[in-house]
């Protein structure tokens, strides 16, 4: 039986009728920022009334943190979520069927290590996106919770700053526009691979902030691989701008960077496969 799958990013929420790896149907519909989790909820509700009868679950990835069903966010400037928002309870109450919720980067590293670039063996996934998300799976077990959170980690040398507020894609529109140019992400790539000095530098400086959380990552789990993936990440470049700061480490220190095989929809297989498991 399918899942009904649901990623709800800071940008965007992909929503999708998912069995096993295979995506049945799916529609991305912007994440209103103006708006609340009701109205997000209404708006996924309205969307899967195509698919009504079709699934037996609910699985749902998140920006944000989720503890015991309830959703809060850690940082409101990637999405600002109410503290505590009852998800599951919602979710279940409104589509009358089973849910199950975890944060996007998680969902997204369970579905990379079972089914995409992580080969099942130890997985840390991070995804560059309106924010930096990231989630480990150790031993075959997805770490939970606030685990991975790599994107709120902060170092004196960024200026206590959390790391996604100086690399994030919501940083680099904000460096863009400091710089006098109204671009948001992907026009910012698009100038930088016509040679535009701005938009280049934009992109290195991003590059290298994550390339040196991927060289700490390292050191903390020592993953067989890092799985590259958000739409940042996923931008044409960008993967090998980070491969290149770590090429210089020894080979025992050097992290394995690969794409998100699933691309953008590492998240809902995960959700997907999750919620099976624990439904
Ligand atoms: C933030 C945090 C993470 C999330 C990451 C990527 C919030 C609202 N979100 O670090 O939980 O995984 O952003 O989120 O605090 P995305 O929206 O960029 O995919």
């Amino acid at each position: 039986a399918a899942t009904l799958a649901i990623d709800i990013g800071g940008t965007k929420t992909l929503t999708a009728l998912v069995r096993g790896v295979q995506v049945l149907a799916e529609a991305t519909i912007a994440t209103s920022r103006e708006a609340g989790p009701d109205d997000w909820l209404a708006a996924i509700a309205e969307q899967a009334k195509h698919w009504s009868g079709r699934y037996e679950r609910v699985g749902i990835a998140v920006t944000g943190l989720i503890d015991e069903g309830r959703w809060s966010a850690l940082n409101p400037a990637t999405l600002a979520i109410p503290d505590g928002y009852p998800l599951v309870a919602q979710a279940s109450k409104l589509f009358g069927k089973p849910a199950f919720a975890v944060n996007d980067a998680q969902a997204a590293a369970w579905g990379e290590h079972r089914f995409g670039a992580g080969g099942n063996e130890d997985t840390v996934f991070l995804t560059i996106s309106t924010g930096i998300g990231g989630g480990v799976v150790i031993n075959g077990s997805p770490l939970l919770g606030l685990a991975g959170h790599f994107g709120l980690l902060r170092s004196p040398t960024l200026g206590e700053a959390p790391l996604e507020d100086v690399a994030s894609g919501r940083w680099m529109a904000t460096e863009a526009a400091r710089s006098g140019h109204q671009a948001e992400a992907p026009e910012i790539f698009e100038h930088a691979r016509n040679g535009a000095a701005w938009a280049q530098t934009i992109v290195a400086q991003s590059a290298l902030r994550v390339a040196l959380l991927c060289r700490d990552i390292q050191m903390m789990f020592a993953p067989k691989r890092i799985v590259i993936g958000g739409g940042i990440g996923l931008s044409s470049g960008y993967l090998d701008a980070i491969s290149a700061h770590l090429v210089a480490l020894p080979p025992h220190l050097a992290p394995h960077l690969v794409a998100a095989s699933l691309g953008p929809r590492a998240g809902i297989i995960g959700a997907a496969d999750l919620a099976s498991r624990n439904g």
